[in-house]
Formats: C-alpha cells, sequence, structure tokens
C-alpha cells in the first residue's frame, strides 16, 4: 500500500494510524505547493486523485481511496487487534465517526484553508479563529471527563486526526493556553513512540 502525503499536513493522521497498527507503508511526498502538486516520482498529482489532495492510499489492488476518514477507519480495520477503531456497527464505532467527522468538518475546514492563506484577510481569519475556540473548549471540556483520549482510555483512530489538526495551532496563531486537557493530551499523543516514528519520517520536528 502506498500514501501519498504531504509532510505535517492532514495525511499525517493516516500515517499515525498505520505506524500504530505496525502496518508497513510505501510513502510517496507530494509537494503541494507547487502547481499542479507534482509528487516525488515526478507525477502530476492529480492524475492519482483528479481532486489533487492528500491523503490518498493506493489499496494492494490497484484501487485508490480517498478522504482521510476514510482511510483511517480503512487502516485501523486492517488491523483489528491495534484496537484504534472500534468494530463496525458497534455504538462505539458510531461514536468514533462522530469525531472523525466533527474533526474534519468543524476543526479541519476550519483552520484550513482559512488560516492559511492571508489573503482571506484579517476579518474572516478573526471569524475561524473565534469558532476554532469554541469547538476546542467543547474539545477540552470532553477530554477533561473522557480520559486520556477521546473515546476514554484507549487511543483511537480520532485522536490521531485530532492531534493532526491541533498541532498546526502555532502556525495559524490559533492561542490553546485556555485549553489545558487538550495541551495535555497533545503532548500525551506527541510523546508515543509511534507517532514520533511517523512525524520524524515525513521530516518532522518531534519535542526531545
Ligand atoms: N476532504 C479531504 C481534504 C484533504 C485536504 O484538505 N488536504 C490538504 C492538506 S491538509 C491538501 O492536500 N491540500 C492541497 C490542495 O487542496 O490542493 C480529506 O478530508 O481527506
Amino acid at each position: 500500500m502506498k500514501l501519498y502525503y504531504a509532510t505535517g499536513t492532514c495525511s499525517l493522521s493516516p500515517h499515525i494510524v498505520a505506524s500504530e497498527a505496525g502496518i508497513p507503508l510505501e510513502l510517496e511526498r507530494v509537494d503541494i505547493m507547487k502547481s499542479p502538486h507534482v509528487t516525488d516520482a515526478g507525477a502530476d498529482f492529480t492524475t492519482v486523485n483528479p481532486n489533487g489532495y492528500v491523503p490518498a492510499l493506493r489499496l494492494d489492488d490497484g484501487s485508490l481511496l480517498t478522504e482521510g476518514t476514510a482511510i483511517v477507519q480503512y487502516l485501523a480495520d486492517l488491523k483489528p487487534e491495534a484496537d484504534l477503531a472500534p468494530p463496525a456497527g458497534t455504538p462505539e464505532r458510531y461514536r468514533l465517526q462522530s469525531w472523525l467527522n466533527f474533526v474534519a468538518t468543524e476543526l479541519h475546514k476550519m483552520y484550513s484553508p482559512w488560516l492559511f492563506h492571508p489573503e482571506y484577510g484579517a476579518q474572516a481569519q478573526d471569524v475561524a479563529r473565534g469558532i476554532i475556540g469554541r469547538r476546542l473548549a467543547f474539545v477540552d471540556d470532553h477530554l477533561a471527563s473522557s480520559g486520556r483520549f477521546l473515546a476514554g482510555d484507549r487511543f483511537s483512530a480520532a485522536d490521531a486526526y485530532l492531534f493532526t489538526i491541533v498541532g498546526w495551532s502555532a502556525f495559524a496563531k490559533v492561542d490553546l493556553s485556555g485549553f489545558p486537557h487538550l495541551r495535555a493530551f497533545m503532548e500525551r499523543v506527541g510523546a508515543r513512540p509511534r507517532v514520533r516514528e511517523a512525524m520524524q519520517s515525513e521530516g518532522m520536528k518531534v519535542a526531545a
């Protein structure tokens, strides 16, 4: 299986899930700053994913799976013993899907594109930061009582996604100082050996 990724972007989330599950992945970096986006092998990335965005997972049968929330569940289901997603059809699985969708729509797509493109202007960015702040307060409250992770004491695919997106906060100038439980979560996840391995293999810095 091959994961098309761009360093430190949302594709880190499936990369972490594969790493936590012990699933070996071939990696192909995509330069999403270039137009058209180009892969390290020299391919125009739109010939891989017509939408032009990462993550994209080339499966062993040659087909392509896109959309991060689907990819992390696919990877988690390949290794049920890693316990990164509860069994399909259970109430716990629907809760995982609820968190994945929350991170995708309420956080990921508020940070990006709004806070990554100065051309949207300060007013739009202030609005985005206000919405993100309210959503992070909700997450912080949840983490205050849920345990170490979103679903309690078990690390899940949703934690990998939340960690990836909230990790953009310094760059996006999103202030986490009022969210102690979320900051503790970020430290906890960032200290996990398999998370650090995934980050380092993308060339990211990890905390000492
Ligand atoms: N709906 C997609 C969005 C993925 C996405 O936003 N990817 C960004 C990086 S975080 C990207 O590749 N952007 C480059 C582009 O859209 O051209 C998903 O959830 O997987």
